[in-house]
């Protein structure tokens, strides 16, 4: 991979840049590598639902790589040594799922960023060969290079949204339509397009354009996707391959079956 490739997110993402990204949660590489090749921006490897292990996502990530194409990483809640190991192994994002607290903001920033944003330890085993930078080029320039999302998907998070976007070293946030459905309706209903759900996306793009940083988000729907982008989103998650394999299977299906 070119520092081109690895830098390629962190320079289009913004000012409404409507990128589309591919979804992967099973963990065989090469399915990484196959959506990579379609016409998306970026793929992101999800460690959080997704069965994508450490081995499987460093391996995925090569894969991306070789398509031409940056890589993101869903790390598990909580989990921000993992993201410092992800940006190790070459992706050019971490999404942080869970960031219910300014703290837990922090935390995920100083995990992802060098000083003086950050604590990130040094140790970039396959991110350094990849973009070819000497290792001060690499330390100067990872931190801008790389791009760090916070997930906003509770209650707790969008009251604290201004606050954890003022965290330096939080490039955006990514909606999670689903669990802030789960979340606004008390456990009454998982909806990602549900009206509620509709108008924490215009607020939270709207208090990310105040403070110049991304507005991101997951769509469950080819609709939702075109929809948050003539929105202004940033950066939009079409899908993921499970959902797209058992679409692709039923549209084959119905018909096959008349
Ligand atoms: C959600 O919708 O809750 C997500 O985390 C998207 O993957
Ligand atoms: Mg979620």
């Amino acid at each position: 991979m070119s520092a081109a490739v690895y830098a390629a997110l962190a320079k289009a993402l913004g000012g409404g840049s409507g990128l589309l990204t591919g979804w992967v949660s099973m963990p065989d590489p090469l399915l990484a590598g196959l959506v990579a090749r379609e016409d998306l921006d970026a793929v992101t490897l999800d460690m959080q639902h997704g069965m994508v292990t450490t081995a499987s996502a460093v391996l995925g990530i090569g894969q991306v790589a070789l398509a031409g194409k940056p890589s993101i990483v869903r790390i598990p809640v909580g989990d921000f040594a993992t993201a410092s190991r992800m940006l190790d192994a070459g992706a050019s994002g971490i999404i942080a799922p869970m960031i219910n607290t300014v703290e837990d903001a922090r935390r995920l920033a100083a995990y992802t960023k060098y000083p003086p944003v950050g604590e990130r330890s040094w140790g970039p085993a396959i991110a350094l060969g990849m973009t070819g930078f000497t290792m001060t080029d690499y330390l100067k320039q990872a931190n801008g290079l790389t791009v760090t999302l916070a997930m906003v998907e509770t209650r707790e998070s969008l009251a604290v949204l201004d606050g954890i976007l003022a965290v330096d070293g939080i490039d955006g946030v990514f909606v999670g339509p689903s669990d802030l459905s789960i979340a606004l309706s008390d456990g009454g209903e998982v909806n990602a397009l549900a009206p509620g759900v509709s108008d924490a996306l215009d607020h939270v793009l709207a208090r990310c354009r105040s403070v110049g940083k991304a507005a991101c988000a997951f769509a469950t729907t080819a609709e939702s996707a075109r929809e948050l982008r003539k929105r202004g989103y940033d950066l939009i998650a079409l899908g993921n391959d499970t959902i797209q394999m058992r679409t692709g299977i039923r549209a084959m299906l119905g018909v096959a079956k008349g």
